[in-house]
């Protein structure tokens, strides 16, 4: 079988049912964990992205990253020529980031929980939103400044293939795939792991239409 139709059935095969899956020691999927809340999250988002909207940034060895970026919460996370930080300014408007809405961060706090970390409290918000082709290299989250706290991760949208490594950036990657709603909690020993996100397909999504949006909640400062 070629073309769409057999893209269709090997998604259709790979999505799992809703349930906790464990990918590491101390993480875990949890499959349409984030299904329930769509409606109250998606108004939220786009008020945040009206104040800080989404723009591509530059990496401190000078490539422009293919997934644009914005942020909500008391830290935002940024990346210019000078290196990768978190700042309490939008580096675009030098005002404050978008407060990080009550949903948002009730929505981390219950997730976390429901992956073991009972006591997250959220700061920061990264989104990161991927048109077709867009993709994230293998990386670390290591620019907080513990990790203690662990890292609660959202897709929205198009699907997408989440490559979870070793704390080596040779260690071999599991091909990990995430669709809308999906949510990805880790911390403790994983915390460190190297991770990324393959090129995203063509497609539309249903709600989000031909992107997937990511956010990513961490305790930064
Ligand atoms: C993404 N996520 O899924 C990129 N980092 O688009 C991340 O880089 C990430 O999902 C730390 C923890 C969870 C993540
Ligand atoms: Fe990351």
């Amino acid at each position: 079988m070629h073309g769409p139709t057999a893209d269709l059935f090997a998604d259709a095969a790979l999505q799992q049912p809703p349930g906790r899956e464990q990918i590491g020691e101390e993480s875990y999927v949890l499959r349409g964990y984030a299904l329930p809340w769509i409606d109250r999250l998606l108004p939220e988002l786009r008020r945040v992205l009206a104040q800080s909207p989404f723009r591509q940034m530059v990496t401190p060895g000078g490539f422009t990253m293919s997934a644009a970026l914005s942020s909500c919460g008391a830290l935002g996370w940024t990346t210019d020529s000078a290196g990768y930080r978190y700042t309490p300014l939008d580096p675009r408007s030098q005002q404050p980031w978008p407060t990080m809405p009550d949903a948002l961060h009730e929505f981390a706090t219950r997730a976390a929980t429901e992956a073991g970390f009972p006591d997250f409290s959220p700061d920061a918000c990264l989104i990161n939103r991927y048109v077709p082709g867009a993709k994230m290299s293998l990386h670390q989250d290591k620019n907080e400044r513990s990790y203690t706290a662990p890292v609660v991760s959202v897709s929205l949208g198009l699907p997408a293939i989440f490559l979870f490594g070793g704390h080596e950036r040779s260690d071999k990657t599991q091909k990990i795939s995430l669709f809308h709603g999906d949510v990805v909690v880790w911390g403790g020993v994983d915390r460190l792991r190297f991770h990324g996100v393959m090129p995203i397909k063509e497609g539309v999504h249903p709600i989000m239409g031909p992107q997937r949006i990511n956010l990513t909640f961490r305790t930064a400062g």
